[in-house]
């Protein structure tokens, strides 16, 4: 059966609905960044830039850089954007949008996010990068899909019982990144560890400004969580969603982020443009 119109919307050019592109438009390499400014930051270092679009906070730049291509995409702020972009994407490699049925031979695209965080632990300081070895789902948007197949149920049950998680949240959720291209970006100058993502900026990620919070101690709790060696490094906002949507469809993820703020010693990065910069002129050399 074909997927409806209803449920696949296409824009009458044929483009998918939100991200404005058709499958030619997108390299099988993907940066997603959040901040739509940033995808010319990273497109400024194309040898050129092929195609251009952009439909509200979605921003798309194809190009080649030293050959090889790329497309950064920017998605915005949250989980709720990253179910647009990672099933749109899937949609543009690995659904023929003229039949509307799945392709039997199925892509396998390459997706790095190039972000912004905060760091969570006293000796990962501002200005460092931070690779997340798992994305720790605090969003609970992952629960609309069948997620149990790619899930870490030893650590999450581990971390529910340390923070005393309140079920009402939603079970929290660990999902791996992918090895290979771990083994590509990581070096000496990333940090590695777990990188929480919150469903929010203030609240979710224990920011107090006129609000009290559900449970005030539950960032000092996710701070000393250990588990088999491993430490939640960082709060933000995309890389558990990007873990867990890409593992169900078959693709390959990493983030890496930028770290701009301290939540442990409560520091911001004096000039955070220039540790993004560093960030991107490090995942292009290594991509
Ligand atoms: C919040 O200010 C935003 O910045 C971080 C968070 O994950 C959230 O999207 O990442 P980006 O700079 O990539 O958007």
């Amino acid at each position: 059966m074909p997927i409806k119109e209803s449920e696949l919307i296409l824009n009458k050019n044929g483009s998918v609905y939100h991200l404005n592109l058709k499958p030619e438009n997108i390299a099988e390499t993907i940066i997603l960044v959040g901040d739509q400014d940033r995808v010319e930051k990273i497109s400024k270092y194309f040898d050129a830039v092929d195609f251009k679009t952009q439909k509200r906070e979605f921003k798309t730049h194809t190009g080649t850089y030293k050959g090889k291509r790329l497309s950064v995409i920017s998605t915005g702020i949250g989980p709720d954007n990253i179910d647009i972009v990672l099933n749109e994407l899937d949609a543009l490699v690995n659904i023929d949008l003229n039949t509307r049925q799945p392709k039997e031979k199925l892509t396998r695209l390459n997706i790095v996010r190039v972000g912004t965080s905060g760091s969570l632990q006293n000796d990962i300081p501002v200005d460092s990068f931070v690779l997340s070895t798992h994305g720790l789902d605090l969003n609970a948007m992952l629960h609309a899909y069948q997620i149990d197949p790619v899930t870490n149920p030893e650590i999450e049950n581990a971390f529910i019982t340390h923070t005393n998680w309140n079920p009402n949240k939603g079970r929290p959720l660990i999902i791996n990144n992918d090895t290979s291209l771990e083994k590509k970006l990581g070096s000496n100058k990333t940090f590695i560890g777990v990188t929480a993502t919150a469903g929010g900026f203030y609240g979710p990620q224990g920011r107090v400004l006129r609000l009290p919070l559900q449970d005030p101690e539950l960032n000092h709790k996710i701070d000393s969580f250990r588990f088999n060696g491993l430490r939640i490094t960082n709060l933000e906002m995309e890389t558990s969603v990007i873990y867990g949507l890409s593992k169900l469809l078959g693709h390959k993820a990493l983030s890496i982020n930028a770290i701009i703020v301290n939540r442990a010693n409560g520091t911001f990065s004096e000039n955070p443009g220039l540790v993004i910069e560093n960030l991107i002129k490090y995942t292009l050399e290594r991509i």
